[in-house]
């Protein structure tokens, strides 16, 4: 089953609960990151516990194990069931994410290969496929790999077998549903939703996509 992932990259309390809480229905996660986090402050993921959903913690961690670490404790003290962090680090870096993932009982999520153009520049040449081997070296629960070149996320899926794929950019970046369904176990969709006039509407239409 693919499952559904607000980014929810709001940067007012008021819209960000009410946005959450209309689209929770058809949610199997809520992302929170810098935009939410620094604009509400941390105590909104308490607030966001209501919704009964998994809470994803994007702060793309890409520091020294050491400091990895410390975010690491803050973030699943705070409530997330999850963290993001780079992979690009290198391997003591992310190892000390997913240790402290693993003390907390919670998972981690390695960045593989990022969505936008950019992302050319360096996560290329082989890049992403060394970051995507180390993330199952380090015992990470998955990847994240954009929705928008599908084609190579199904270069990073034979990579990472039945390890889970994270994916970002449908909707604003370009990225279409039916390429990445099926081979990835979570699209993550901010503006597509957040953006419209009615987000509940369209989470659930994501959610009639993906779970057809
Ligand atoms: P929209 O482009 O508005 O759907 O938002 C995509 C969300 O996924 C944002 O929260 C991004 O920060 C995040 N994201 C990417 O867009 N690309 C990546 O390569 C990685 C992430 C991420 O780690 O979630």
């Amino acid at each position: 089953m693919t499952e559904l992932i607000l980014a929810l990259d709001v940067t007012n309390k008021k819209n960000a609960l009410s946005i959450a809480h209309e689209c929770a229905p058809y949610l199997d996660a809520i992302k929170l990151g810098y935009p939410l986090i620094l604009s509400c402050g941390l105590s909104i993921v308490r607030s966001l516990e209501d919704e009964d959903l998994p809470l994803i913690a994007d702060f793309k961690v890409a520091d020294i194990p050491n400091t990895n670490r410390l975010i690491a404790e803050q973030v699943f003290d705070a409530g997330f069931t999850s963290i993001i962090c780079h992979g690009f680090t290198g391997k003591d870096a992310v190892q000390a994410c997913v240790d402290t993932s693993s003390d907390y009982g919670g998972a981690c999520f390695v960045v593989a290969e990022m969505s936008h153009p950019g992302a050319a520049e360096f996560f290329s040449g082989g890049a992403a496929e060394q970051i995507a081997r180390m993330a199952i070296e380090c015992g990470a629960d998955g990847i994240i790999a954009p929705a928008t070149r599908p084609e190579r996320v199904k270069i990073l899926r034979n990579i990472i077998g039945t390890r889970k794929i994270l994916s970002p950019g449908i909707g604003a970046q370009g990225g279409d549903t039916d390429a990445v369904r099926g081979v990835v176990d979570g699209i993550i969709v901010g503006r597509a939703i957040y953006e419209g006039e009615k987000p509940g509407d369209a989470a659930r239409e994501f959610a009639r996509i993906i779970k057809a």
